[in-house]
């Protein structure tokens, strides 16, 4: 379940047929579900047909990030030329177009295949692509030319007359309004996905992440040998840790960060200790609980990620800690069911179930989006 990493792309986008404004936006909408976050869109420029008799344009500039190699890129933004009607004929030179979307930077890379030029072999030459890049990104360098856009935009020279439009197109990705959170949850079994879940939330939309520091608990792979001997200090370990890390990260709220996103809530302590402690243990244990409890911030959603034991168990062992191999099927069931019980105790806290046992967040757009629309269902500025 490593994460796939995120790579910062630039785009061009054009248009001189039909509806051009709704064009320019269906084609950032659809890039935004199916390439990646959308994190800036430039200014729209008005601008003659360059290299050709044509109808004037739009153009814009975008930049994203997204998981995509360049090749699935290129396939999905040929996909979406061909949705908005674009029909590419095998006569030569420019013809008019409902949209044509350009990569013009992959991070730094230099490709030249057949099928894929990056950068743009003529971004330099032209002013309906510097001057929207200039907008979002003045100081990116050309990995082949070594030149800021800036340079590349004074050293440029096209001499067309651009016309700036008082009318922005919308970034798709302000839709998923996160700000409505302070401090959000994810929870789920083991295995689950919840750190991945957590860790692209506070990429994409700017959080801060609190992820728990299991791997430091000493207890942890002596449980598994021998669970009856270990439960009660690991809880209590697991338990102190948890609470001072949430008391220290909370409490020192961060300018540069819009929210808090973590990847357990503290209740998560009482409900591994139920299902590990013996009896009095667990009533000495929940006694302790409760008086740090009253202390620490409470989320202001809780996310429970449901996923079936035979993906939890896959999941285990792809990311083969040694000490969870000997986890089986019963524990997890038993994990699943006390975690469902504690949820249906606290009908004042806001929860949501999300079944991932279909989705595939972590290496489908779609099922992420679905995903985090879910989460956001929780809060009154529904998407
Ligand atoms: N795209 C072209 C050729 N000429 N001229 C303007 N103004 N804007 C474009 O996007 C454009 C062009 C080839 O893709
Ligand atoms: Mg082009
Ligand atoms: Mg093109």
């Amino acid at each position: 379940m490593a994460l796939p990493e995120q790579h910062l792309v630039y785009l061009s986008l054009g248009s001189n047929l039909g509806n051009r404004f709704e064009h320019m936006q269906y084609a950032l909408d659809a890039l935004f579900e199916t390439v990646g976050h959308v994190l800036k869109v430039s200014s729209v420029y008005e601008t003659p047909a360059f290299g050709f008799k044509g109808d004037a344009f739009l153009n814009i500039a975008v930049s994203l990030q997204t998981i995509l190699s360049p090749k699935d890129l290129m396939a999905e933004i040929l996909s979406i030329e061909t949705h908005l009607g674009r029909i590419r004929t095998k006569t030569k030179g420019f013809a008019s177009r409902p949209i044509d979307i350009d990569i013009l930077f992959y991070e730094d890379l230099v490709i030249e295949t057949e099928l894929l030029t990056v950068p743009h072999p003529h971004m330099a030459n032209r002013k309906f692509v510097l001057q929207p890049l200039l907008d979002i990104g003045a100081e990116k360098v050309h990995p082949k030319l070594n030149k800021t856009v800036t340079t590349l935009f004074q050293e440029c020279n096209d001499d067309s007359v651009l016309d700036k439009q008082p009318k922005w197109l919308k970034n798709p990705s302000l839709q998923f309004n996160f700000k409505a959170f302070n401090y959000l949850a994810i929870e789920g079994n083991i295995g689950a996905g919840k750190t991945s879940l957590a860790t692209k939330i506070s990429e994409d939309f700017n959080a801060k992440l609190i992820l728990e520091r299991f791997k430091d608990n000493p207890f942890l792979p002596k449980f598994y040998e021998d669970k009856t001997r270990y439960a009660f200090p690991l809880e209590m370990s697991f338990l102190a840790d948890r609470y001072q890390q949430l008391a220290d990260d909370i409490a020192q709220y961060d300018l540069f960060t819009d929210f808090i996103v973590s990847d357990y809530d503290v209740f998560k302590s009482l409900i591994f200790a139920q299902v590990t402690l013996q009896e009095d243990e667990y009533k000495l244990y929940s006694k302790l609980f409760y008086m740090m409890y009253k202390e620490l911030a409470k989320p202001d959603a809780y996310i429970y990620l449901y996923q079936n034991t035979d993906r939890l168990l896959a999941n285990i062992k792809e990311r083969g800690r040694e000490y969870e191999q000997s986890i089986d099927a019963n524990y997890l069931l038993n994990i699943n069911k006390s975690y469902l019980n504690f949820i249906k105790s606290q009908p004042q806290m806001n929860v949501k179930v999300i079944d991932i046992s279909e989705l595939d967040f972590v290496n489908n757009r779609a099922d992420y989006l679905r995903v985090l629309r879910e989460i956001l269902s929780t809060t009154q500025s529904a998407v």
